[in-house]
């Protein structure tokens, strides 16, 4: 018979690095518990700026949630850098998690092959846990990332699935920390994380053998120190990090931001920041936006208003940020009408009869061309149908001749190329 002890993985002596055991995998575990829950978190929150209880495909991807529903509440308007910031955090977290993710399945990858599969019943519970907290993982993490870097492999199913995914998972790692937690406190407590930073590759030994199948049974001398693991680990977090974080966060470190598809070299023109959907890739024309566009408003009363109305209203300057699902953000000066404004144009004098309003735009199709905003949406004052973007009239592919820009709403709800805006409420007949 041939050895196989370093050649079958299903033998535990094929697994060698004497870095492996409880304690690392308990640090590694620990931080993603920390860095999932706030990713988790900031997604609900971005779920719920979408107001999806306003309905329509756009406004509400997951029709079918339920009870996984429960907690949403009105978005706010206010502070306007609120959802900037909440789903900043919510891409850049997840991305810069990725390292950690992937040292962690190294660490308990013997596991994988422990043999036989399934001893106890409590285990089998336990192993289907993991099948569903790594797939769900590893799901969420994909669309997510396929989903930043505008590869749209499920089109507007990218909503659903990762809502879904997310809550999958979240069950699975509940499950998991509930299994985990006694073992976790154990380990933490079997080493100083400050006394491991400070040792060097000839004090580097194997953890105890331990019950669980993590520590190598026959280590192979070390090559690296823990410090050294958890330096490169940390570095690769970083280092996605710096070369994302520019795409929200703006400024200088927008050219360092060469992961993110809405980094780069900007100039210094009015128009020159970001633009995520062009109007020659949603088929807008020149001609259709020119002087024969007018703006309908719906409410008590239809109002038609050109662009040369519009601009005979009070202006208004606000800086706003566009900040896209995404995770890219532009924070620019816009103005043009307030939106509570044409609220009154359209004859609503009582804004507490006021519900919402349905946005739409000249495009056809499919993209997100339509939007429902709810009404303390439309009745911030820092909410404006924008004409006019840092002194100069808007472009084309910025959305001219007017888009909404809201106070800290998710950019899906900035409509370009506005043509239509139909409020409802009370005041119906
Ligand atoms: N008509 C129209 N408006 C739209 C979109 C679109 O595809 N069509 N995309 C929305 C989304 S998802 C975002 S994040 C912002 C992005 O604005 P930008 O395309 O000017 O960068 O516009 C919003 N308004
Ligand atoms: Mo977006």
């Amino acid at each position: 018979m041939p050895d196989t002890t370093r050649t079958n993985p299903f033998r535990p002596t094929f697994w060698r690095s004497p870095l492996r055991g409880p304690w690392l995998t308990s640090v590694l575990g620990l931080v993603l518990l920390v860095g999932l829950t706030l990713v988790f978190v900031t997604g609900l929150l971005s779920y719920d700026a979408y107001n999806p209880w306003l309905g329509g495909k756009f406004n509400d991807p997951t029709p079918g949630r339920g009870i996984l529903g429960f907690y949403l509440f009105e978005w706010p308007t206010r502070p306007v850098w609120l959802y900037r910031l909440t789903q900043g955090v919510h891409v850049l977290v997840g991305l810069a998690l990725v390292p950690v993710l992937l040292a962690k399945l190294w660490s308990v990858i013997p596991k994988l092959f422990a043999w036989p599969p399934v001893a106890s019943p409590a285990q089998a519970i336990e192993r289907l846990s993991l099948l569903l907290l790594v797939g769900g993982g590893f799901f969420e993490f994909a669309t997510g990332i396929v989903n930043i870097q505008y590869w749209y492999v499920f089109p507007t199913g990218f909503y659903a699935a990762h809502f879904y995914g997310a809550w999958v998972f979240v069950a699975a790692l509940v499950v998991h920390v509930a299994f985990r937690t006694r073992i976790v406190v154990t380990a933490l407590r079997s080493r100083s994380l400050r006394g491991e930073l400070r040792t060097g590759l000839a004090d580097t030994h194997p953890e105890p053998p331990d019950s669980h199948g993590l520590v190598a049974q026959a280590p192979a001398p070390p090559t690296m120190t823990r410090r050294g693991l958890l330096a490169l680990v940390g570095g690769g977090s970083l280092l996605i990090l710096a070369m994302s974080a520019g795409q929200t966060i703006g400024g200088p470190l927008r050219r360092l931001a060469l992961l993110a598809p809405r980094g780069g070299v900007q100039g210094t023109a009015p128009g020159d920041f970001p633009v995520n959907k062009t109007a020659a890739y949603r088929g807008i024309t020149v001609a259709e936006t020119g002087p024969d566009w007018r703006l309908l408003l719906v409410g008590r009363r239809t109002v038609r208003l050109s662009r040369a109305d519009l601009l005979a209203l009070p202006q208004h300057t606000e800086r706003l940020p566009i900040a896209c699902v995404e995770g890219w953000s532009t924070v620019q000066d816009w103005t043009g009408v307030r939106l509570r404004d044409l609220v009154g144009l359209a004859g609503l004098k009582d804004p507490g009869t006021l519900a919402g309003a349905h946005v739409e735009s000249l495009q056809r199709g499919g993209g997100f061309g339509s939007a429902n905003l709810a009404a303390n949406q439309l009745l911030d004052p820092r909410s404006l149908l924008a004409l006019r973007v840092n002194g100069a009239d808007l472009s084309l592919d910025h959305g001219f001749p007017a888009r909404v820009m809201v106070a800290n709403g998710p950019g899906v709800h900035n409509t370009k190329w506005v043509s239509a805006m139909t409020f409802h409420g009370t005041f119906e007949v």
